[in-house]
């Protein structure tokens, strides 16, 4: 870290397909550089970087997928590396806000508690992989499995499923459960957000629990003079 950059602040977004966590990242990114005036990075994982951005197109693709859970995880791994050490670190070390779509908790999810993978593997390899990094906040972004399909496939029109969004109904129940449980276990980590109102209700609940969680990033939002307020008799 620079000497008078201020810490940087690693937030993570979570969740099942068609969460909206692309459209809440940007809406928060813009809130943040607003109220902070602070550098906000926005990345997203598998990605990132040059190399883990040719690592996703081979990964939605299903490329590791015939290897099994295990050799898939340790492709995100690979990837993951690749963006902390070039990204994620650098941002942070220069003082930024970096909020990040899917993160170590995706891995948990969708290899682990989906997949099949043993718990203590994934330990392993989330420690060998993070080292000393972990998300300051995470954000689960939650709705029914069926609803986020649904966006998901209404937002790609035409475009066959990817790897995940192929799988079925059950897999989907599944992550969802694991992310809550993520949630359960890790409170002072994360937060859920219900996600299934329109978007400007969830970016509301987010602004909300974030100002709760850091006033001096985000302060809680001051109503405009008469708003909220019953009308007069
Ligand atoms: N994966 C893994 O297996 N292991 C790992 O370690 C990691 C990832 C890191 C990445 O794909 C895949 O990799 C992912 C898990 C796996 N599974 N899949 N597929 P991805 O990045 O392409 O997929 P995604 O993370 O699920 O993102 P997404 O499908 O793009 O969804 P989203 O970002 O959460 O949602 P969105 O793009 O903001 O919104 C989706 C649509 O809904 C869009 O048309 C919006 O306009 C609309 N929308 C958004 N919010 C709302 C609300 N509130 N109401 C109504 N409509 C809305």
């Amino acid at each position: 870290m620079s000497s008078d950059a201020p810490p940087g602040v690693f937030i993570t977004f979570e969740g099942g397909e068609g969460a909206g966590k692309s459209t809440q990242i940007a809406r928060l990114a813009e809130a943040l550089r607003q109220a902070s005036g602070r550098e906000v990075v926005t990345t997203r994982e598998p990605g990132g970087t040059e190399r883990a951005e040719e690592l996703r197109a081979a990964l939605l693709r299903g490329v590791a997928k015939p290897y099994g859970p295990f050799a898939e995880a340790l492709m995100f791994a690979a990837a993951r590396i690749d963006h902390i050490e070039n990204l994620i670190r650098p941002a942070l070390a220069r003082g930024a806000i970096v909020l990040c779509d899917r993160f170590s908790d995706s891995t948990r999810a969708y290899q682990g508690a989906a997949g099949g993978l043993a718990p203590g593997l994934i330990a392993s390899l989330e420690r060998v992989t993070l080292g000393d990094l972990r998300p300051d906040l995470t954000l689960i972004l939650d709705l029914p499995p069926e609803a986020g399909l649904a966006r998901a496939h209404s937002r790609g029109e035409g475009k066959p499923a990817d790897r995940f969004e192929a799988e079925g109904l059950r897999f989907h129940e599944r992550l969802r459960a694991a992310f809550r449980a993520i949630a359960a276990a890790e409170p002072e980590r994360c937060r859920v957000i219900d996600a299934d109102p329109g978007p400007d209700a969830v970016e509301a609940r987010i602004r909300e629990a974030v100002s709760a969680w850091r006033p001096d990033l985000l302060p809680q939002r001051v109503p405009a003079p008469g708003e909220g307020q019953g009308h007069a008799a």
